[in-house]
């Protein structure tokens, strides 16, 4: 479980910015974004489902105004510590209940969920919502992040039932 050392921590957006720049938030930057609430349940895709939580944090499509990025972004990973990642479609990423979330229930969000700062994307399965998040990266061609790489769905969607890479449709997936 990665340790929060709030004076090393830091949140980036690199990658196809529009500025061709990237963005650096400080952990003291960060905690003073605006946030708003989102009531969500998060499908985990072999275990549970965690119902009813109330996370609170910045809304990804947020961070993506405050980091514009090029036309021609059609994806995003994001990067946890430890080099864990997802990937999603840019339109997952800036749908209205995607959050970073710093908060839930009214408390931190816990070491082991993710502490200081978690995605939440609750229209897709739980391995797309990167606890411990450190970067977002712009893709202009889409990449499997870590589990997609290991045999699960490019999507996710828990309604489709979108688990495994072998249930994906064409188009579906990144070139190859
Ligand atoms: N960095 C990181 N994020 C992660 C994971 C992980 O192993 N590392 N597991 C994912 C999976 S498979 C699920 S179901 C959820 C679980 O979130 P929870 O531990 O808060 O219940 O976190 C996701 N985010
Ligand atoms: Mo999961």
């Amino acid at each position: 479980m990665p340790r929060f050392r709030p004076q090393r921590w830091d949140l980036r957006v690199y990658g196809a910015t529009e500025s061709m720049g990237e963005y650096r938030w400080s952990w003291p930057e960060f905690d003073e974004l605006p946030r708003v609430e989102v009531v969500a349940d998060l499908h985990c895709v072999t275990k549970f489902t965690l119902p009813d939580n109330r996370w609170s944090g910045v809304p990804a499509a947020s961070l993506v105004e405050l980091a514009p990025p090029a036309p021609s972004v059609t994806h995003v990973m994001v990067w946890a510590e430890y080099g864990y990642s997802a990937n999603l479609r840019i339109d997952d990423f800036i749908a209205p209940k995607v959050l970073l979330a710093t908060h839930r229930d009214g408390e931190r969000i816990a070491p082991e969920h993710g502490l200081p700062v978690r995605l939440v994307v609750p229209h897709l399965y739980g391995w797309k919502s990167v606890k411990w998040v450190r970067a977002i990266e712009y893709l202009t061609v889409d990449r499997r992040g870590f589990w997609e790489e290991r045999g699960y769905h490019n999507l996710g969607d828990p309604w489709a039932e979108q688990r495994y890479a072998y249930q994906e449709e064409p188009g579906q997936g990144p070139p190859r």
